[in-house]
């Protein structure tokens, strides 16, 4: 009985988290690897703790309206309204803006996972060292859209 109990569980347990995974919008899905925020977590997945909504959205269960990082991300698609979604976040990126202005550009900011659209949010290390490692860790081609 306890077996069955178990067994029922656990597949309570593995619908819930499926639910979750399929759960995950496809641009989240794709900003979290493109990014390499799923290195961090190797059930990244299943927790959906990495890379939060307002990431690029005000609020934090996602929706509009968008952060000004979300509304750069918009911009890029009106401007190249035929680009894919890896593309207009790399160009963005590659731009080297700083979108929420608190001195750290938006791939900065990424490379130190804080938020672009949040001026609250930004590294406590000084610009020209993160710059730096930046730069030594690839940067910002890093991020250029993975061919498939
Ligand atoms: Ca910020």
């Amino acid at each position: 009985m306890a077996g069955v109990l178990k067994r029922r569980a656990a597949w309570m347990l593995a619908l819930l988290t499926l639910g979750t995974v399929s759960a995950m919008p496809q641009f989240r899905l794709t900003a979290i690897q493109q990014l390499g925020y799923d290195k961090l977590d190797p059930l990244w997945q299943y927790s959906g703790k990495v890379m939060s909504c307002t990431f690029c959205h005000v609020n934090k269960k996602g929706g509009a309206p968008w952060n000004v990082f979300g509304q750069a991300l918009q911009q890029g698609f009106a401007t190249n309204p035929k680009s894919n979604f890896s593309q207009v976040l790399y160009s963005v990126l590659a731009a080297n803006g700083d979108a929420d202005g608190d001195g750290y550009p938006d791939a900065i900011e990424v490379f130190a996972r804080t938020l672009p659209g949040d001026a609250t949010s930004h590294p406590d290390t000084p610009l020209a060292e993160l710059e730096q490692a930046f730069q030594a860790a690839g940067g910002v081609t890093q991020y250029a859209p993975k061919v498939k």
